[in-house]
C-alpha cells in the first residue's frame, strides 16, 4: 500500500521508500480478503461495548501504546516538526508556537464532551426489521433522519478499523487532515496522526484537533484498501450519480477518523444528496436541524468555524426558551455499529466524543432525484449533461422527470452554485470573520475566497463534499476541514 507514484510528492519524502511495506508490514495480510469477517455483535460494535466507557478508555490506552511505539523513533527529531508544519498549513491563522491551538481552552472546558444533559430523540431501527421499500417510504422520501443498527457489524471494517489495526496496515500512508490556504490537501502519515491523537500535549490539548477526512477514491492505494473493508448497505445502494461515471461524479465517499472534539461544523450536504455515516469506533455527537432552518440562527457570525466552537457557542442557544420551535434540533449520540441516515437538506453538525473511525457516503436515489437533479443542473452543469445522457439510456423514467422540470422552467435550484466553506475541526478556513460570501443569497453562505476555490479544484488529493446552495433558506455549505470547496470547485464551470 501507499505505493509511490504520482502521489509520492505528497508524501513525507524521507519515508517514501517504506511505502511498499506499508500495507503488509503487520503480522498478517489484512486487505486480501483472507481475514475473518466479524460476526454481528462480536466485534466490539454491539451496544454494550459502546455504552461501556471503559471500552473507550482501554482502546485509547492501546492506541496510545501502539502509536507511541510507531512514532517514538522520530518523535524528537521529526515528529514534532511534522505536526507543527501540518498545523501551520491547515490553520495558518493560528500560531502554533504561541499556543493558539489551545487558546479557547476547550480541552478543559467542563461539559463539552458530556452527554448526560442531552436527550437523544432520534428514532432507531434495526436493519433486519426494515425492507428497502419501508426505508424509502418511511425515511428517504419524507426526508426523516433515522439511526439504523445492524448494518455494519459484518464488515471487515468492524474488525479492521481499530486504531491499532489501521496503524499496522496503513501507518505509513498519508491521510488528508486539512487544506491549506491555497486549497491544497494537508496530509499526515497515519502513524503520526495517531501519535498526535495520543500525546497529551497534542490533540488532547488542542481546542479543535486535526481530523482525517480522506476521500476514498483520491487517496489511491490506501483508499482502495479501505474500500475493500465495507459494503454499501442495500438500503443506500441505488446511487444514481454513479451513472454520470466514477471519474466525473463529485467525491462521494470518505474515511473519517478523529479524536475527541474534532468534528464537522454545521452544513448541508451538497447537491441535495442524502448521506449515510457508519460508525465503527467511538461515539459521535450529532445535531440535526429541519430543512429551512435559517443560517442566521445556526451559523451566526463571529463563531469560529470549528465543531467544538459551534457546540460551545451555538448549540446552547438552541436550548433557550426563545429558540423557534419549528427549528428545534434533534440531538443524537451515535454509538459504534450505528449508521446515521442524513436526509437531503438537513443542516447538521458533528463532534467526536472519543477517538472515532467511520465511513460516510453521499448518494442520490429515485425518491430524491428531482431535487438532486435541480441542484446538479445548477451547480454542476457539465456533469449534469453527462448524467442526463446516461439516464436517458438507463433510467428513461428519470430522464423524463428532468425533461419535465426543464419544460416547467423548474430544473435549476434557485440560488447560486458558489460554495462556502465552513469547516470541521482543523478546517482550512477557520476565521469566521473572514469568510466571504460569493453567493447571491447574501449571508446564507460563507464562501471561500475565489482563489482558494480555484486552487482546490487542482488539488486532486481529495476533498469532502461541500454544501450546495439550497434555495437560499438555510446553511448551504458542507464544511469540514478536509476539502471544503472541492465539491463545487469540481463542479465547476
Ligand atoms: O463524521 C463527521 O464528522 C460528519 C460528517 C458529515 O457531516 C458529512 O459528511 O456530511
Amino acid at each position: 500500500m501507499c505505493a509511490p507514484g504520482p502521489a509520492a510528492t505528497q508524501c513525507e519524502d524521507e519515508e517514501q521508500n517504506r511505502h511498499a511495506a506499508c500495507e503488509n508490514g503487520g503480522a498478517q495480510p489484512a486487505v486480501n480478503g483472507s481475514f475473518q469477517h466479524a460476526a454481528n455483535g462480536s466485534s466490539g460494535l454491539n451496544g454494550k461495548a459502546a455504552e461501556n466507557g471503559k471500552a473507550h478508555g482501554s482502546d485509547a490506552a492501546a492506541t496510545a501504546a501502539a502509536a507511541a511505539a510507531a512514532a517514538s523513533n522520530d518523535r524528537d527529531s521529526s515528529f514534532e516538526r511534522k505536526v507543527r508544519r501540518v498545523k501551520r498549513a491547515a490553520r495558518s491563522e493560528l500560531s502554533v508556537s504561541k499556543g493558539e491551538w489551545r487558546k479557547w481552552g476547550y480541552a478543559s472546558a467542563p461539559g463539552l464532551l458530556e452527554t448526560a444533559h442531552l436527550t437523544d430523540s432520534l428514532e432507531r431501527v434495526d436493519a433486519s426489521t426494515l425492507t428497502l421499500e419501508q426505508f424509502v417510504e418511511r425515511y428517504e422520501r419524507p426526508r426523516r433522519p433515522v439511526m439504523i443498527t445492524g448494518l455494519c457489524g459484518g464488515w471487515p471494517a468492524a474488525q479492521e478499523w481499530t486504531p491499532e489495526r489501521l496503524l499496522q496496515r496503513l501507518g505509513d500512508c498519508k491521510f488528508k487532515v486539512g487544506s491549506d490556504d491555497d486549497g491544497y490537501a494537508v496530509r499526515l502519515k497515519l502513524k503520526h496522526f495517531l501519535a498526535y491523537c495520543t500525546y497529551p500535549e497534542h490533540a488532547p490539548a488542542d481546542d479543535s484537533p486535526l481530523y482525517v477526512f480522506a476521500h476514498l477514491d483520491w487517496d489511491r492505494e490506501e483508499g482502495k484498501a479501505l474500500l475493500r473493508d465495507y459494503q454499501v448497505p442495500p438500503l443506500f445502494a441505488e446511487d444514481l450519480m454513479r451513472l454520470a461515471g466514477e471519474r466525473r461524479r463529485p467525491p462521494y465517499r470518505w474515511f473519517v477518523m478523529g479524536p475527541a472534539r474534532s468534528g464537522t461544523n454545521v452544513h448541508i450536504d451538497p447537491l441535495a444528496t442524502s448521506a449515510w455515516n457508519a460508525l465503527l469506533q467511538g461515539r459521535k455527537r450529532w445535531v440535526l436541524f429541519p430543512p429551512g432552518t435559517p443560517n442566521a440562527l445556526i451559523k451566526p457570525k463571529g463563531v469560529e468555524r470549528e465543531a467544538a466552537a459551534w457546540f460551545t457557542h451555538v448549540w446552547p442557544r438552541t436550548q433557550a426558551p426563545d429558540w423557534p420551535q419549528q427549528y428545534k434540533p434533534i440531538d443524537v449520540i451515535q454509538h459504534p455499529g450505528e449508521t446515521m441516515f442524513v436526509p437531503a437538506g438537513w443542516p447538521h453538525a458533528v463532534m467526536n466524543l472519543d477517538m472515532t473511525v467511520a465511513v460516510t457516503q453521499n448518494y442520490v436515489s429515485t425518491a430524491t432525484f428531482p431535487d438532486a437533479w435541480r441542484h446538479t443542473k445548477r451547480g454542476r452543469p457539465k456533469m449534469s449533461a453527462k448524467w442526463l445522457a446516461a439516464l436517458r439510456g438507463q433510467r428513461p423514467d428519470l430522464a423524463a422527470i428532468a425533461d419535465e422540470l426543464a419544460a416547467q422552467g423548474n430544473d435549476e435550484s434557485g440560488s447560486s452554485s458558489s460554495s462556502s466553506s465552513s469547516s470541521s475541526s482543523s478546517s482550512s478556513s477557520s476565521d469566521s470573520s473572514s469568510s466571504s460570501s460569493s453567493d447571491s443569497s447574501g449571508d446564507e453562505t460563507e464562501g471561500q475566497p475565489a482563489a482558494k476555490r480555484r486552487r482546490t479544484q487542482g488539488d486532486t488529493q481529495g476533498a469532502r463534499p461541500q454544501a450546495e446552495p439550497d434555495g437560499g433558506d438555510a446553511v448551504q455549505e458542507q464544511q469540514t476541514q478536509q476539502a471544503p470547496q472541492q465539491w463545487q470547485a469540481l463542479g465547476g464551470s
